[in-house]
C-alpha cells in the first residue's frame, strides 16, 4: 500500500483514480467516513494534478448583491430580510456607480440578490445592459437557478424565454448558489419555499442548453449526511456527463451566525479540507474546484490548493451573504495578495475572466514582455 495512505480502504480508491476509472457512491461514503485526512488529500492531489496541473485561477471580480429582500425564508439564511422597509433594492446608478469605482481592469461581476416580488421584470436586463455599456470588458455573471426558476414563475415565462432576453441584456454565466444539498428531507425542511434538486438541475440543463456556462454549489456541515452529500455530487456529475455546461464547483461552508437553524457551529477546518477534496474526487467531470476564501479565511484556502481545489476565485471587493453569517474574513483582497496566495504554496497562479479565458488585458502584458525580452 502506498505509504501516504493509513486507511487502508483508501488505496482501491487511489489505484482507481491513478487508472481514470470513475469512483461510485460508495467510494464516495468512504472518502468521507475515512479520517485518514491526509491519505483523502493525497488522493485528491493526484486527482488535482492529472487535471489542472499546477495552475490556480483566479479573478479580478465584485459582488453585486441588488437587493436583500426576500421572502423565500431558506433557515440558514442571515442575509435576507423578509419585510421591504427593512432591506433594500438597488437603483441602476448606484450599481453602475459601484462598478465604476472598482480600480483598474474587472474582469468579473458576481451579481446575486433575493427572490424580491415587489421588483418589474424589466429591472434585471436593464441592470445588466447598463452594466455593459459601464465596463464593456467585464463579463457578467449573474442570477442562481433559483433566481431564475423565481423569474419564470413570477412574470409567468418559460426560463428559456427569460434567459434569451438576459442574454440579450449581455448575461455571460450564471453563478452555482442555491443548489444547498439536493435531497428532499432537507428542502422540505430548510428551504422549502425554492427550487428543490429537481427543479434546480432541470433549470440549469436548459442554462446549458441555451449557451449559458454555470457553476454548482453544495452548502455542507450543518444536518445533512454524509449520503446526502454522496448524492448531490453524484447528481451534478451526471447532469455534466450529458451537457458538460459546468465549469466550476464551490464547496460552500456553514456558517451558523443570524439565522435561523439550530446548528450552532460551523464545520471545522478538516471537515471542510475533506468536503473540497471528495468533491474533486467526485467530479471528475468538473474542470475546476474552487477554494472561496471568503468563506474558509486565506490560510485555509491555501490548504485547500493541496486538498484539490485549482481555484480560489477572487478580489470580491464587497461580501454580504457571509458576512451578515459571522463570517470574520476581510470583504476583498488585492490581485497581488491573490497571486502571493498561490505562489506561496508552489502554484502558478493564472488569471481568468468568467468563462476561464485569459482576459485580453493579461494577453497584451505578456505581449509586453516578450517584446521587452526580445529587445
Ligand atoms: O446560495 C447562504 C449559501 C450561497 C449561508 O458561483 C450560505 O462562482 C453558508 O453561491 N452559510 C451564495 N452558506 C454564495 C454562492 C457563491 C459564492 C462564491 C462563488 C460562487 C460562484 C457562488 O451561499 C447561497 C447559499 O447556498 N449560503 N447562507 C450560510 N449561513
Ligand atoms: Fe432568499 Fe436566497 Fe436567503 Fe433563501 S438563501 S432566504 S432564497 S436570499
Amino acid at each position: 500500500m502506498d505509504a501516504s495512505l493509513t486507511d487502508k480502504r483508501l488505496a482501491p480508491i487511489l489505484d482507481k483514480v491513478q487508472n481514470g476509472i470513475r469512483l461510485d457512491r460508495e467510494d464516495g461514503l468512504t472518502l468521507f467516513e475515512s479520517d485518514d485526512l491526509p491519505g483523502i488529500g493525497y488522493v485528491a492531489d493526484v486527482a488535482r494534478e492529472r487535471k489542472a496541473g499546477d495552475t490556480v485561477y483566479w479573478v479580478r471580480n465584485m459582488h453585486v448583491n441588488y437587493t436583500d429582500i426576500c421572502a423565500v425564508g431558506c433557515k440558514f439564511c442571515a442575509f435576507s430580510r423578509i419585510k421591504p422597509e427593512d432591506g433594500y433594492v438597488y437603483s441602476h446608478e448606484r450599481t453602475v456607480d459601484e462598478i465604476l469605482a472598482y480600480p483598474g481592469n474587472l474582469a468579473e461581476v458576481h451579481i446575486v440578490g433575493g427572490c424580491n416580488g415587489k421588483i418589474p421584470w424589466d429591472y434585471y436586463p436593464e441592470m445588466i445592459s447598463r452594466i455593459k455599456a459601464a465596463r464593456p470588458q467585464t463579463h457578467v455573471k449573474a442570477f442562481t437557478m433559483v433566481e431564475l426558476d423565481f423569474f419564470a414563475r413570477k412574470y409567468k415565462r418559460p426560463v428559456e424565454d427569460i434567459l434569451a432576453e438576459l442574454k440579450d441584456a449581455g448575461l455571460d454565466a450564471c453563478p452555482g448558489g442555491g443548489a444547498e444539498v439536493f435531497s428532499n428531507r432537507l428542502h422540505s425542511y430548510m428551504f422549502k419555499h425554492k427550487a428543490g434538486a429537481h427543479r434546480w438541475l432541470e433549470v440549469a440543463q436548459i442554462c446549458h442548453e441555451n449557451g449559458i456556462k454555470t457553476n454548482a454549489t453544495m452548502l455542507f456541515g450543518h444536518i445533512e449526511t454524509y449520503e446526502e452529500r454522496v448524492v448531490h455530487l453524484d447528481l451534478l456529475r451526471k447532469l455534466q456527463d450529458k451537457t458538460g455546461g459546468f465549469q466550476a464547483f464551490i464547496p460552500l461552508a456553514y456558517h451558523a451566525d443570524n439565522n435561523d437553524l439550530e446548528v450552532e457551529h460551523n464545520p471545522s477546518a478538516p471537515e471542510i479540507l475533506k468536503t473540497v477534496a471528495v468533491s474533486r474526487l467526485m467530479l471528475d467531470n468538473f474542470e475546476h474546484i474552487k477554494a472561496y476564501w471568503i468563506l474558509m479565511g486565506e490560510r485555509l484556502a491555501q490548504v485547500s490548493l493541496a486538498f484539490g481545489a485549482n481555484d480560489i476565485d477572487g478580489t470580491v471587493i464587497q461580501e454580504k451573504i457571509y458576512h451578515r453569517a459571522g463570517a470574520a474574513t476581510a470583504m476583498s483582497v488585492t490581485a497581488s495578495r491573490l497571486q502571493k496566495m498561490i505562489e506561496n504554496v508552489g502554484r502558478r497562479p493564472q488569471e481568468r475572466d468568467a468563462l476561464y479565458n485569459i482576459p485580453e488585458w493579461v494577453s497584451a502584458d505578456t505581449k509586453e514582455t516578450l517584446a521587452a525580452l526580445d529587445a
